[in-house]
């Protein structure tokens, strides 16, 4: 490390990671903010998006000033192509991984369908009917088995060619969908409109940067209305349907006389089966006779929230506090699947007794223990995890022990099923008060942290100033925990908003911002959009609606914002993608995509300015719809 280094204060909003910060400094462990410091400054090309090595003829890289006469790559792609070609691969990416775990879903539930498994079952026989009945295979007087066999086979087919639409198009309004066939974007088939995304972006390809773009929207949307929601939907059936309940969140949930055993990643899939084997009372006892009270399970990222969402396991942090809660000294193990896991947890481990446990056959990590996880002996492999914790757990250092703070409360769990039966089993009452303009419209907040942004000053800032406006706040993501420890989670926290929806959050006990999942649970999001939208018999674009991803980091991320765009839900984003060396591909995203799909990005860091900028398009959505601003 050459650079200086700045002060805590000005890297974290929260107390715990700041603490966190000190001590890795003491204990000589490197941090997410210590690397982006040395990377900096950032290679001007590749910001602008304007590096292609898509070939061996390059790399190429082409001067950012248009007009005039445009450079070119060796085989003549011009700027406009290039950045579009990397902002389409970009999205692939996010797609893809969405997708993959979507897919990993389906083979769970193809395993339970066989018979192949006996620890993962349908906890939820009700949703499984519904949706099977929803996707169009026949449940009256068939086996659970058929049903689940049935519903596996749609599933899997929708990754395929051989469709037209995904199964879920059902859900979108019927406006959004001619959009969508008239400019040739409705998604067919999960894989294929990522690798046609591979495809058009190989040498000679689509060298038209609106026509690429298209096709990113596409790809996008087989995420957001296909893997994503497929994620979701069978995360449901064989985990349980969200309801509301109450947890903690900050660092201070990490236990000091307890194995503490982090899950994190994404998949619900590991995680669940780690918190089963720590309760079974044989693991537990064990513990105890390693002089431990018990074993304590928190969360991190997304599969943090999975468990959160379902089982009300408490929150460790959020992506930027992955590697300062190593630095408690008090993490046992961290347990892993794939997707947003820094590689430098290895190292960071490495500096206390932390085990570090990787569980994908796809995201293994040079140094950590790998004990790979399967259907048919998931549980057994799990206590093999949790018997490592116990054994760490001996090895600990308690001189090297500094849990910071005290946990906060939160509320989670509004699946889309969970708002409903709160609203007594229908969406009118919600209507009723978007109507009166209690409620004047919506806002996700969802995706990750960002180096680049000070920690959680995005999320947390542009919440706040939203409910101050009336506007209703979900949260999916990494920005439940920013939300969660900012105290935006509980009832309580409705005395920081505005006075319409302060007034119906205290009529309904709810926060004024709702925990709705994950980052595949973005397709709670979008449905309710769709099952809104339907219900006043408009298109989504139409509604008073907005995305916001403050801090985002990932290509999920990114696929997941123009999904939101292409369904109609502009979004609001803190940091630009790699696409301002091209005005085409700028201008399409900030403005163009205005017309085609009646919504675009906007990019503002400052979450006051954001959330007045959001303000006043609600304004307009509310009075073209008839309704007060
Ligand atoms: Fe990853 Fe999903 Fe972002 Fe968090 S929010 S940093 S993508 S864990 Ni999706
Ligand atoms: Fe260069 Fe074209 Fe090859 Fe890209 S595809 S590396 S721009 S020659």
């Amino acid at each position: 490390m050459t650079k200086e280094l700045r002060p805590v204060e000005e890297l974290s909003i929260w107390d715990d990671a700041q603490q966190m910060l000190e001590k890795a400094r003491r204990d000589g462990v490197e941090t997410a903010w210590d690397r982006y410091q040395t990377q900096k400054p950032h290679c001007t090309f590749c910001e602008l998006g304007l590096t292609c090595k898509n070939c061996n003829m390059g790399p190429c890289r082409i001067s950012p000033k248009e007009g005039g006469k445009m450079q070119r790559g060796v085989c003549g792609a011009d700027a406009h192509v290039i950045v579009a070609r990397n902002f389409g691969r970009f999205v692939a990416g996010g797609a893809a991984g969405h997708s993959d775990h979507g897919r990993d879903l389906i083979e769970v539930l193809e395993a339970i369908g066989e018979g192949h498994t006996k620890d993962y079952k349908v906890t939820d026989e009700v949703k499984l009917k519904r949706i099977a009945a929803e996707l169009g295979v026949e449940v009256e007087g068939r086996t659970l088995t058929q049903i689940t066999q049935d519903l596996t086979e749609v599933c899997y087919s929708d990754f395929g060619s051989r469709k037209k639409e995904l199964a879920f198009i059902g859900r979108v309004p019927e406006k959004r969908k001619e959009i969508w066939r008239n400019l040739g974007i409705m998604p067919r088939g999960i894989d294929r409109e990522i690798a046609e995304m591979m495809h058009r972006t190989h040498m000679g390809c689509d060298n038209d940067a609106p026509n690429t773009l298209l096709h990113a929207a596409r790809t996008a949307l087989a995420d957001g209305w296909g893997g994503s929601m497929i994620g979701t939907e069978l995360s449901d059936i064989i985990f349980g349907v969200p309801t509301p309940s109450q947890s903690k969140a900050n660092l201070g949930v990490l236990k000091k006389e307890q194995v503490n055993i982090l899950v994190h990643g994404h998949n619900p899939v590991v995680s669940e089966m780690i918190l089963s084997a720590a309760r079974e009372p044989e693991m537990v006892e064990k513990a105890k006779k390693a002089g431990a009270e018990g074993i304590n399970i928190g969360g991190l990222c997304c599969t943090g929230n999975e468990l959160l969402m379902r089982q009300g396991i408490p929150m460790a942090g959020n992506h930027l506090m992955t590697e300062l809660a190593v630095v408690t000294g008090a993490v046992d193990a961290m347990v892993v699947d794939y997707q947003c896991i820094m590689p430098s947890l290895v190292q960071t481990s490495a500096c206390y007794h932390t085990k570090f446990i990787t569980t994908a056959n796809k995201a293994k990590f040079t140094g950590a223990t790998h004990i790979e996880f399967d259907h048919h002996d998931a549980i057994s492999k799990a206590r093999q995890v949790v018997e490592i914790a116990i054994e760490a757990f001996e090895q600990r250092d308690m001189g090297k022990v500094e849990i910071p703070g005290n946990p906060v409360d939160i509320t989670t769990g509004f699946s889309v099923e969970a708002l409903l039966s709160a609203l007594g089993g229908s969406l009118d009452p919600l209507l009723d008060v978007v109507k009166s303009g209690k409620i004047r419209g919506f806002c996700a907040i969802v995706g990750c942290n960002n180096p680049r942004i000070k920690h959680d000053s995005g999320n947390v800032g542009l919440a706040k100033a939203l409910i101050e406006k009336d506007i209703l706040v979900l949260v999916t993501g990494c920005v439940t925990t920013a939300a969660g420890k900012a105290g935006l989670l509980v009832k309580e926290g409705a005395s920081m908003a505005g006075p319409g929806l302060q007034e119906v959050c205290g009529a309904l006990g709810i926060p004024p911002v709702l925990h709705m999942g994950s980052c595949v649970d973005n397709s709670r999001v979008i449905q309710l959009c769709g099952a809104i939208a339907d219900a006043l018999g408009v298109d989504i674009a139409d509604l008073p609606v907005w995305g916001a991803s403050p801090e985002w980091y990932s290509e999920k991320a990114v696929a997941i914002a123009l999904y939101c765009v292409a369904s109609g839900i502009p979004v609001q984003i803190g940091t630009p993608p790699h696409i301002t060396g091209s005005s085409v591909v700028t201008d399409l995203a900030l403005n163009g995509l205005e017309n085609l799909v009646g919504a675009s990005f906007l990019v503002e860091e400052d979450p006051v300015k954001a959330a007045d900028i959001m303000d006043e398009r609600i304004k307009a959505k509310r009075i073209a719809l008839g309704l007060q601003p």
